[in-house]
């Protein structure tokens, strides 16, 4: 059976398909269009080709690195076994992606763990943490867990009262923050109110100025630390949200994040307005973190339980006419 086949054999029945589908619309739709047009100068896999396709990776964002090694990869196996037709290569593409990407762990295995387990949110300005945070706040309410938050970000005028707002939609209580004050304390309050009542979930939402380095880490630091008094084995999850339309920029502007706190994974926001999903691929081989979910629009339940197969079998539905 053809990778692409068993591919679609795998996600067949899983949840989220139709989320997969016009979430990634887009990325799928340019995957479509851009081979379209490279089939029509396929003749065999020659160095023009390859630089074609090297130019087709970069437009999807999966950044320089990463679309070499597919190129280089495709190079090698064309030498070995000669690829017969344009269909292969965009199988052994997809393929690639796979293997680059390789097999997730389970992050969320700490949510099976007693007591309270905390997520913290960051990442820069505007990148989507706090609509983040009210889709995880009501994903994990729906699953059955105790939710309740925290609103950390003292920073911007106005965020305190954006979760608020979300948890008064939602029903789950959210602990405020004092605008210009310690987001430290308001982390402590929340800490011990999810310990007094017996809270399953606490997501702590953060500012995401991007000031200066120094000031950054200490105040992640200082987050950690209280945290850590509080509930000992917490946070259990940092995520850092990325705005995916913002592309390799957000790689770069994340690293500052990496250094300051020891991030567990990614969730990658804002992917119904791009057709840039090759930046998954790029994040994972880069970066070497999982991309637990994906926003794919404004509302609380636009969020995806990312996982590869299901993404890569919604964008090679793009290749579906051009392959088959
Ligand atoms: N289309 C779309 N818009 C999104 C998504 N996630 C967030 N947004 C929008 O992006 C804008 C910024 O989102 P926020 O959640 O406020 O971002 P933030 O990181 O908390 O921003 P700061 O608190 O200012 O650092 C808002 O207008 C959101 O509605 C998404 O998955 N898709
Ligand atoms: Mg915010």
């Amino acid at each position: 059976m053809s990778f692409l086949k068993k591919l679609k054999a795998k996600v067949t029945g899983k949840d989220y398909q139709e989320q997969y589908l016009s979430g990634f619309k887009k990325t799928s739709d340019s995957l479509r269009l851009s081979a379209k047009n490279l089939e029509k100068n396929f003749k065999k896999v020659d160095e023009v080709f390859l630089e074609q396709l090297m130019i087709m990776l970069l437009e999807s964002d999966i950044g320089f690195e990463t679309a070499e090694k597919i190129v280089n990869e495709l190079r090698q196996y064309d030498k070995d076994y000669i690829i017969p037709n344009f269909k292969r290569v965009m199988e052994f593409v997809i393929e690639s992606m796979a293997n680059i990407y390789g097999e997730d762990d389970n992050h969320f295995e700490f949510l099976n763990e007693e007591g309270v387990k905390v997520i913290m949110l960051v990442g820069v300005n505007g990148s989507g943490k706090t609509t983040s945070a009210a889709k995880l706040m009501q994903k994990y309410q729906s699953e059955g867990h105790k939710v309740a938050a925290v609103a950390a970000d003292t920073f911007r005028a106005g965020a305190i009262e954006q979760l608020a707002k979300w948890g008064e939609r939602l029903n789950i209580p959210v602990i405020k923050g004092i605008e210009n004050g310690d987001p430290s304390a308001a982390i402590v309050d929340g800490a011990r109110f999810a310990k007094e009542n017996n809270i399953d979930v606490l997501i702590i939402d953060t500012a995401g100025r991007l000031q200066n380095k120094k000031n950054l880490m200490n105040e992640l630091e200082k987050m950690k630390r209280v945290l850590a008094r509080e509930i000992e084995t917490s946070p259990h999850a940092v995520w850092l949200v990325i705005d995916s339309t913002t592309g390799q920029n957000g790689i770069s502007q994340a690293s500052v994040f990496l250094e300051a706190i020891d991030v567990t994974g990614i969730i990658l926001s804002k992917m119904d307005g791009t057709a840039k999903g090759g930046i998954i691929i790029a994040i994972k081989h880069i970066l070497n973190l999982p991309v637990v979910y994906v926003g794919v629009g404004e509302k609380a339940d636009d969020l995806i339980d990312f996982d590869i197969d299901s993404y890569l079998n919604s964008i090679a539905k793009g290749l579906e006419n051009v392959t088959e």
